[in-house]
């Protein structure tokens, strides 16, 4: 007999656990609010893109789907920071094009995602919206786009329904999460970057674009066909905020002022930012994340961060790939791998969420801080000087697999370092170089070896 699994969401997170569980011989029922995007296409159409990094890479490796991923895939080798007066600057992610990062299709890898999981058994189904629990029947009631129900009996539940969810939702009506969401006080807005008049990329497609501008910032991240997402961050209230750059004219002002080079780029500014909705931020912290055996949450649901770390898919694939490990660790004793999974993946997820609010920071200001940039000089250098010992954060968090309580741990470390030597000066010259070694020396263990 194969243990049952309910999933509910059919997202990236979902899709790819129904994937590895299903593998792994779990008879997987999958629910999605959502129309099938293979039939009825994905977000009404506009192309969505993120950062795939190792962690993900790994996921999708282990469940045999590097290959069907790395064709729709564009490598980003750096950021290429766009400067007020116009100028650009690539600033490389890595030592060589062995370290960098890829700009996927949101639609595109769910859909690839879909088709692994009902090629590996899995079943499922569509235009299914969880609305409620029974935890005594064991069952829940699932509405159709025509509010319809449906009720359907579960042995086991797992939530990957995303940061709005509704699984947490009933798990919270039977007994408290201890669940705080924390906002942050910015929004943004996806705009678009179409192909050059000859077809081809507008702008260096082989990059993350970033214009940041202290409070606010956009990015751009390719996509296959030649076209651009443009992301606007900046905060809901304030000058610029989204409560007063309201219009397309306002937003078309905005621009010319502030990121005057993307200007002729898009072309569609004034009607997709009306059009388009703006979406809110934020860092959501549960004390538990499951009920004993019988429900637990993951991905988003569990643990949704902020974007500035390109790192939310990368962290659900993750716990996709430990939650698929556990289960089979434990021998399918839920309650056991359920609780595992929270011990383990829960400072981790602590983490990244705090990094990626730390790299909001860093993105829009400290472009420009002098003693920032010391820091970062001095960093590059203890990286050169003590390789696999001092570590840049932003390594270990993107191209290892190094747990990210650990990278946090010892960006720490690292950073208290750094303070210290330039603490007072203003060039790397004046920084006592064999005192630097010593401290790594003592305060950090080599990682690799
Ligand atoms: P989701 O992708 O939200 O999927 C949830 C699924 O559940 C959806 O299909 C939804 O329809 C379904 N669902 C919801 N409610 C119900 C219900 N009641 N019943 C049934 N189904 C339901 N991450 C990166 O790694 N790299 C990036 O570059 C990156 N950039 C980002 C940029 C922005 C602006 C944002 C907002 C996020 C970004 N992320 C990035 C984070 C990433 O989008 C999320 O971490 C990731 O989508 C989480 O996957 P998930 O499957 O947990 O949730
Ligand atoms: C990455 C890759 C949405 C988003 C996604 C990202 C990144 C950023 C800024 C943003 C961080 C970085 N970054 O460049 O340091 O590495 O994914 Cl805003």
């Amino acid at each position: 007999m194969k243990p049952e699994l309910t999933l509910v969401g059919a997202g990236l997170v979902g899709a790819l656990t129904a994937t590895l569980l299903a593998q792994r011989g779990f008879s997987v029922s999958v629910f999605e609010r959502r129309p099938d995007p293979r039939i009825h296409g994905f977000l009404g159409g506009r192309s969505i893109n993120l950062a795939l990094a190792e962690r993900g890479w790994h996921g999708l490796r282990v469940a045999g789907l590097q290959k069907h991923i790395e064709p729709i895939a564009v490598m980003m080798r750096g950021r290429m920071v766009h400067h007020l007066d116009g100028h650009t600057e690539l600033l490389r992610y890595g030592r060589d094009d062995s370290e960098v990062i890829w700009s996927v299709s949101r639609g595109a890898l769910n859909m690839a995602l879909l088709d692994a999981a009902e090629a590996a058994g899995a079943r499922i189904h569509f235009g299914q919206r969880l609305d409620a629990v029974d935890w005594g029947k064991s069952n829940m009631t699932l509405r159709d786009d025509s509010n319809v129900a449906r009720v359907h009996d579960w042995t086991t539940l797992i939530g990957a329904d995303g940061a709005g969810s509704a699984l947490r939702g009933a798990m919270s009506k039977h007994s408290s999460l201890g669940e705080r969401f924390e906002p942050l006080e910015h929004g943004y807005k996806e705009l678009e970057i179409p192909p050059s008049d000859a077809g081809g990329f507008a702008i260096e497609p082989n990059a993350l674009h970033i214009w940041p501008r202290g409070n606010y910032m956009c990015i751009a991240l390719p996509n296959a066909e030649g076209s651009f997402t443009v992301t606007l961050f900046m905060p809901n209230c304030g000058n610029p905020g989204f409560d007063t750059v309201r219009t397309g004219a306002d937003a078309h002002a905005l621009f010319a002022r502030d990121f005057a080079d993307t200007q002729p780029l898009i072309p569609d500014l004034k009607k997709d930012f009306v059009a388009n909705p703006t979406g809110i931020l934020g860092t959501l912290y549960l004390d538990r994340w499951h009920q004993d055996g019988r429900a637990l949450l993951i991905g988003d649901a569990a643990h949704a961060i902020v974007p500035f770390h390109g790192q939310g898919m990368n962290c659900g694939f993750e716990d996709a790939v430990e939650l698929a490990d556990l289960l089979r660790d434990t021998e399918n004793d839920f309650d056991s791998a359920f609780a595992q999974f929270q011990h383990r993946r829960k400072p981790n997820a602590d983490a990244i969420a705090a990094m990626a609010l730390e790299n909001y920071v860093e993105m829009r200001h400290s472009v420009a801080d002098p003693h920032f940039l010391l820091m970062r000089d001095l960093g590059r250098e203890l990286a050169a000087r003590k390789p696999g010992h001092f570590v840049p954060r932003y390594w270990m968090v993107t191209f290892s697999r190094l747990p990210y309580s650990v990278a946090f741990e010892r960006g720490e470390i690292q950073s208290a370092i750094l303070r210290e030597l330039t603490n007072g000066k203003s060039a790397l010259d004046q920084v006592d170089l064999a005192l630097a070694d010593a401290m790594v020396g003592e305060r950090l263990t080599p990682l690799t070896g």
